[in-house]
């Protein structure tokens, strides 16, 4: 008896495995129910009483060996090596890549960039953290003015003041202080605002920015161009109307509202009975902004417009939790794409 459990101990350290077909055959000689070690147990009866003690601890401690070598093994069926041992299984399906898609505002971005471009635009870009001047101060705002105060912006220093930008209006600043008119530039971008997060705010959005500048720039372009967007972004039925308004840089200025994309004008809960929806603001640029940032306002005119990339997206598919933009939830975002 001693002896075939040396033998067998001996053979158990021994081997190794290196297939499938090699494992199940050291599961059955070791560990199945009909296995030699299992055979042991059963010629255990045989063993004199005085030895019984001896026998079944080394019998016990066979077993335990043996499961622990089939353990072992089996930990290395998931190791490349093993891995590598085993045929292909090419009848197997390919596995399909997985497409990423196109975020909503990014999408809503382009096609706005797209339809500005056409009529002869470019896209300008600056920096998200801004001085005092380029965001408020060369764009005619007051010193006292509600915007500059800390629940309003966020600062990253105090006086000299560097925020984040409030708006991409900064953007358009750098552009005129440093090209000559005629000026047409779309203004795409992150702003900051110091607000609280819920379905309706957040302290990060996306904006649309575009400045028009040249000789004999007048009202009634401001109005073309807008109505002329409205319709290639929302469908050739889309009405506009602008109504009075107050902005720093623009004078005069005007909300844009368009016809309710869902009611087409009857009115509804997405235009709360109004028949309209704003989507933007808008205005003549103030001569003393053009005196800013160094053009001749005696020689020029020109309008300006914002629009929040966010809110257009939220019209025109219907969404109504903004936080859905930021939330990464592939089935918010795969869904979007089945749309566009
Ligand atoms: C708006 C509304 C009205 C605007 C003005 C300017 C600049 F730089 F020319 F002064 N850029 N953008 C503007 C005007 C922005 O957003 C609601």
């Amino acid at each position: 008896m001693k002896d075939a459990i040396e033998k067998l101990k001996k053979n158990l350290q021994e081997l190794e495995v290196s297939t499938a077909e090699q494992l199940e055959e050291f599961r059955m000689r070791f560990i199945g129910r009909k296995s030699e070690i299992a055979g042991l147990f059963g010629k255990f009866k045989d063993v004199p009483a005085e030895q019984k003690k001896e026998v079944g601890q080394q019998i016990n401690a066979l077993k335990e060996l043996a499961q622990e070598r089939f353990n072992t093994f089996i930990a290395q069926i998931n190791t490349s090596k093993f891995q590598a041992n085993k045929p292909h299984d090419l009848t197997l399906p390919g596995r399909p890549d997985e497409l990423g898609s196109i975020h909503p505002l990014t999408h809503t971005r382009m096609r706005i960039i797209k339809i500005f471009e056409r009529m002869g635009f470019n896209v300008s870009d600056g920096p998200e953290i801004e001085d005092d001047w380029h965001n408020f101060t060369a764009l005619n705002f007051p010193e006292n003015h509600p915007a500059r105060e800390m629940q309003d912006t966020f600062f990253i220093e105090k006086n000299p003041d560097i925020t984040l930008r409030t708006h991409t209006s900064s953007v358009q600043v750098r552009v005129m202080e440093n090209q000559k008119p005629p000026i047409r530039t779309l203004s795409p971008g992150r702003v900051f605002r110091n607000e609280a997060i819920s379905a309706r705010a957040h302290c990060v959005f996306h904006q649309v920015e575009g400045l028009f500048v040249d000789e004999n720039v007048s009202f009634k372009d401001l109005k073309d161009t807008l109505y002329h967007f409205a319709k290639e972004m929302f469908g050739q039925h889309t009405k506009i109307r602008f109504r009075p308004s107050f902005f720093p840089f623009t004078e005069p200025s005007a909300e844009i509202d368009i016809s309710c994309l869902i009611c087409k004008g009857k009115g509804c809960n997405i235009c709360k009975h109004t028949g309209w929806v704003e989507i933007g603001g808008s205005g003549m640029v103030d001569p003393q902004v053009f005196i800013n940032c160094g053009i001749d306002a005696e020689k020029y005119t020109g309008f300006a417009f914002g629009m929040g990339i966010e809110r257009i997206t939220m019209l025109r598919y219907q969404i109504n939790d903004l936080r859905l933009f930021t939330e990464n939830d592939v089935r918010f975002l795969q869904s979007m794409n089945q749309l566009y």
